[in-house]
């Protein structure tokens, strides 16, 4: 068996959850937060057989889009002065993130 760990934009997650159990794949969401830009995101915990995985993977690619964010950043205004300015950077975030895990034991009680 095989844990997915996917993390997707919060605007894919819903749809990507309906899609996924009515496929007949059980789904864990988790609301998380990246690292970079401190903003909420979506992870999705989908354990199954290794025979599904491409299944998985090709529904999460079918949903989710690349989409882009403006970041601000700060560099100084000329080398010396001490001063920084703000200004715009655009990132490209997602589709998805997706880890691909062994799982030694699955028991359900
Ligand atoms: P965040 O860490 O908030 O990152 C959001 C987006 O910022 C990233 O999109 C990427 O475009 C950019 N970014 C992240 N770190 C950067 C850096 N050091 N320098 C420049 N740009 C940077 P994605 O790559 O699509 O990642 C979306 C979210 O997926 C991340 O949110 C994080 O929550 C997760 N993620 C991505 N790679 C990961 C990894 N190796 N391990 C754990 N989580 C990861």
């Amino acid at each position: 068996m095989k844990l997915i760990v996917a993390i997707v934009q919060n605007e894919d997650s819903g749809n990507l959850i309906d899609i996924l159990t009515k496929s007949g794949f059980r789904v864990t969401k988790l609301a998380t937060t990246g690292g970079f830009l401190k903003a909420g995101n979506t992870t999705l915990m989908i354990g199954v057989e290794e025979k599904f995985v491409d299944k998985v993977i090709s529904k999460i690619e079918e949903v989710c889009r690349t989409r882009e964010q403006t970041i601000t950043t700060t560099a100084p205004v000329t080398g010396s002065t001490g001063i920084y300015v703000p200004y715009p950077v655009e990132i490209e975030v997602g589709g998805a993130t997706i880890f691909v895990v062994d799982v030694d034991k699955f028991i359900k009680i």
